[in-house]
């Protein structure tokens, strides 16, 4: 056969084959272009996949999913696949910067490294002499690997005043846990019958998992799906979905809860033995029967009744956990807990197939082994100052259990002064957009003294800073993962910094030599943190550097189920308790020990002739992370405008088309956006994502729309009403 007739190409010349090489990104001494291992961090802890970076004469060409990685295995979703949009937005801080215009309006000079740490040292230490050193807080936005540090630098400071974006983020959750059970659980997908998935849809929010779902499925095991709209998940995985009304999990948990009762379908051993207040419980739920469980949920009594039998009689059963849409509702804590009853209650709890207690090991990663990630920060605590942590007197549950300050009192407390003023504020990665009522946020940052945000981009936050830090990416810094199935990682930088930018931790550790803080391990830096942390494990840092891969840590071993029931559960009372003595001993009195179920629109604040819709922000899109990728042109691409689902009927009887423009307006605020009709939203409710700028969510949430129990904000529903914009 000659090569003409099996298309090969002609032979071409040195020159000209390394240039194709070099075209077609082919790494190899010819072309220059070398491969170096690292990690995407766009997303949480629990993705930050394995990634290929493709480096030529010191700049990234090209991404790829590295292959070999024990947990991402070589997957790269739209927004890994985007990491060069990412590290070289043209919007990158370049050096740190001193603000010359107003707040808000980005007008900054640079200056040095040096001048900027002079200028926070002096100014957060005079702060510090004259008001005392919780005037000064201390913030991280969705960024994770650097808090640990960044908690100790607030606390040897000594300012209890440290919080974060766990303040809406899935502490709600592991609060109610640890309330119920003293510990968070996980479901044991591989042994399990049928999986109870509030809120699951992993299809757009935890891609990584979808694999093994999908393997389930195959194998037979039946899902119960609760979402309030149509998703890939409930059409690909469901075997019942229940289409429930936005913020009414609670009351379905307590139906299910009753149901389970009544017929008998109790483990009433686990009840007996290892269990405290179900008395009260049943009699609470009790009065959950199902038509008003119906009536409550928007569901029809015969599905919730088919779906408690499944999940009560199909077992070992267990739940996926949500990381937010149960508890982004002022009632989401006690929603949560009546959800994690159930398991109280059919003795899914600490068994096989059910729902297992585990540690985390590292940022919320549960990896199998333990890490001293808190000792690392407490053992410096002001404790006689925690009580005095911002948001502690509107939400002393949440200041009882979490070691953080609430920062949806944080605007208040800036702009009134009260109880005490809070005049500086150091933020890194501040974004005001996360926060309900948005614009109150950008009031506190205007009427605060001082403020330093460290970020990767001039965001709208940067723009009100004094002083302004550049930070790096997770392609410039070397850090330490922790992944499940025993691993531990520590990556080195594939590129040099971009820029003057520099890390977060080494920012951190330089400032704290500047401020003189007399706290030694601290100033020893990250890595020191990092093997802190690491002691009673064998592996070294070194080893971890020495592996371009994650590595085994011998000490990991797997949850024996049931051990942590036998040992006694880290309860007031020993017990998984339906009747909470951690809520019962909180300062708060109007907290209630028992998982009761209120609306989660305020009653008849709102009249529905004024506001007929209930607006649901924040559902989670593939191509979107919060604020930040929204402007990337690939990631841009997939969805063009900011657009709000609606349920088709109500569009055609308010005369919205596809693609028209419509105005929302709530009590807080309005945002106009594109009208994304269909059948997959319930009648009545519009879906809309966050982080826009120019369609904020966020401007439509009230500040004080908070959960008492833990201060989350109620994201998931609020009073909303649409109007078609004419154009023309
Ligand atoms: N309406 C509504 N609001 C929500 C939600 C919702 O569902 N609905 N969800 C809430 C939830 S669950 C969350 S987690 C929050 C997330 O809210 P945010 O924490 O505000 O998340 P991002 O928009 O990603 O902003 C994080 C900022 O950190 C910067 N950054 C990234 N990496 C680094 C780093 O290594 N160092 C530094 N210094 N900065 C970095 C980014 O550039 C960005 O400006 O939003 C909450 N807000
Ligand atoms: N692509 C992408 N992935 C992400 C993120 C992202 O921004 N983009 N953010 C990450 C972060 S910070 C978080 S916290 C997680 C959140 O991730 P998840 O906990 O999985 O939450 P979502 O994907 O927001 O929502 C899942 C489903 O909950 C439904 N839902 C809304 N309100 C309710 C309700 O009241 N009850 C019930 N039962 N369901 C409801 C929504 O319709 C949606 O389909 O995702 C993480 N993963
Ligand atoms: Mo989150």
């Amino acid at each position: 056969m000659s090569d003409k007739q099996i298309g090969r190409p002609p032979e071409l010349g040195a020159g000209e084959r390394t240039s194709e090489l070099r075209r077609a990104k082919i790494p190899g001494p010819a072309t220059g272009i070398a491969i170096k291992r690292t990690i995407c961090d766009i997303c949480a802890p629990g993705f930050h996949c394995g990634v290929d970076a493709y480096v030529k004469d010191g700049a990234i060409i090209k991404v790829a999913g590295t292959k070999a990685h024990p947990f991402s295995k070589g997957k790269l979703c739209a927004k890994g696949a985007a990491n060069r949009q990412y590290i070289y937005r043209r919007d990158r801080l370049r050096t740190p910067a001193r603000r010359v215009g107003q707040r808000g309006e980005g007008k900054f000079e640079p200056i040095s490294w040096d001048e900027a740490y002079r200028l926070i040292a002096d100014r957060l230490n005079d702060y510090k002499r004259s008001w005392g050193p919780n005037s000064v807080a201390f913030f991280s936005g969705y960024a994770k690997w650097y808090r640990q540090y960044l908690h100790r630098f607030a606390y040897s400071f000594g300012s209890i005043n440290y919080g974060s974006e766990c303040s809406s983020c899935y502490k709600s959750t592991v609060m109610a846990w640890e309330a119920t059970a003293g510990s968070i659980a996980k479901p044991d997908f591989g042994r399990t019958n049928t999986v109870l998935g509030f809120a699951l849809n992993a299809f757009y929010s935890n891609h990584l998992v979808l694999p093994n779902l999908l393997a389930m499925k195959e194998r037979g095991v039946k899902f119960i799906i609760i979402d309030p709209r149509k998703t890939p998940a409930t059409e690909k995985l469901a075997d019942i979905h229940l289409q429930i009304r936005s913020g009414t999990d609670g009351a379905l948990a307590l139906g299910m809860g009753n149901l389970i009762i009544k017929k008998g379908w109790t483990d009433k051993e686990f009840i007996a033995r290892h269990t405290h207040g179900f008395e009260r419980y049943a009699e609470y739920a009790s009065g959950f029967d199902l038509a008003k469980v119906a009536r409550l949920t928007g569901l029809r009594a015969a599905d919730i009744e088919a779906a408690t039998e499944l999940y009560a009689r199909n077992g070992p059963a267990c739940a996926q956990e949500s990381a937010s849409p149960i508890v982004h509702h002022i009632n989401g804590f006690q929603n949560y807990r009546a959800i994690i009853c159930l398991h109280g209650l059919t003795g899914n709890f600490d068994r096989a197939g059910g729902q297992l207690p585990m540690e985390a090991t590292f940022y919320d990663q549960i990896a199998g082994y333990h890490m001293r990630e808190h000792e690392y920060y407490l053992e410096r605590q002001p404790r006689e100052l925690k009580a005095k942590a911002i948001g502690a007197g509107r939400f002393p549950l949440w200041n009882k259990m979490v070691d953080e300050f609430q920062a949806m009192d944080l605007s208040r407390q800036i702009l009134t002064g009260k109880p005490y003023p809070i005049k500086a504020l150091m933020g890194f990665g501040l974004n005001a957009k996360m926060f309900p009522d948005t614009p109150k946020m950008y009031e506190a940052l205007r009427a605060v003294e001082f403020f330093v945000d460290m970020d990767l981009f001039m965001s709208d936050t940067a723009k009100y800073a004094d002083i302004l830090l550049p930070a790096v990416s997770s392609f410039e810094r070397g850090e330490f993962k922790a992944y499940p199935g025993g691993f531990a990682a520590y990556t080195q930088p594939v590129v040099k910094p971009l820029y003057d930018a520099r890390s977060d931790a080494e920012a951190l550790r330089d400032l704290a030599e500047v401020m003189g803080i007399d706290d030694p391990l601290l100033k020893e830096g990250y890595e020191a943190e990092i093997a802190y942390m690491l002691k009673g494990n064998s592996v070294t840092i070194e080893d971890m550097k020495a592996s371009e891969l994650p590595i085994l840590v011998p000490e990991a071993a797997p949850v024996v189920p049931g051990a942590f029931t036998a040992a006694g559960m880290p309860t007031p009372t020993g017990k998984f308790e339906f009747y909470s003595e951690t809520v019962a001993g909180c300062a708060d009195q109007a907290l209630d020990p028992l998982p009761t179920y209120r609306e989660p629109l305020s009653d008849g604040d709102f009249p529905a002739e004024d506001y007929p819709f209930v607006l649901v922000t924040g559902a989670r899109l593939p191509n979107a992370l919060h604020s930040r990728l929204h402007y990337m042109p690939w990631l841009r691409s997939l969805r063009k405008a900011a657009a709000a689902e609606i349920n088709a009927g109500d569009a055609a009887a308010l005369g919205i088309r596809e693609g028209d423009k419509i105005r929302l307006d709530s009590p807080t605020g309005s945002v106009t956006v594109i009208a994304d009709p269909s059948g997959r939203i319930r009648p009545g409710e519009i879906h809309l994502y966050h982080g826009y700028r120019e369609a904020n969510a966020n401007d439509l949430v009230a500040g004080d729309h908070l959960d008492p129990y833990s201060g989350f904000p109620g994201y998931k529903s609020n009073p909303c009403r649409i109007s078609k914009e004419m154009t023309g």
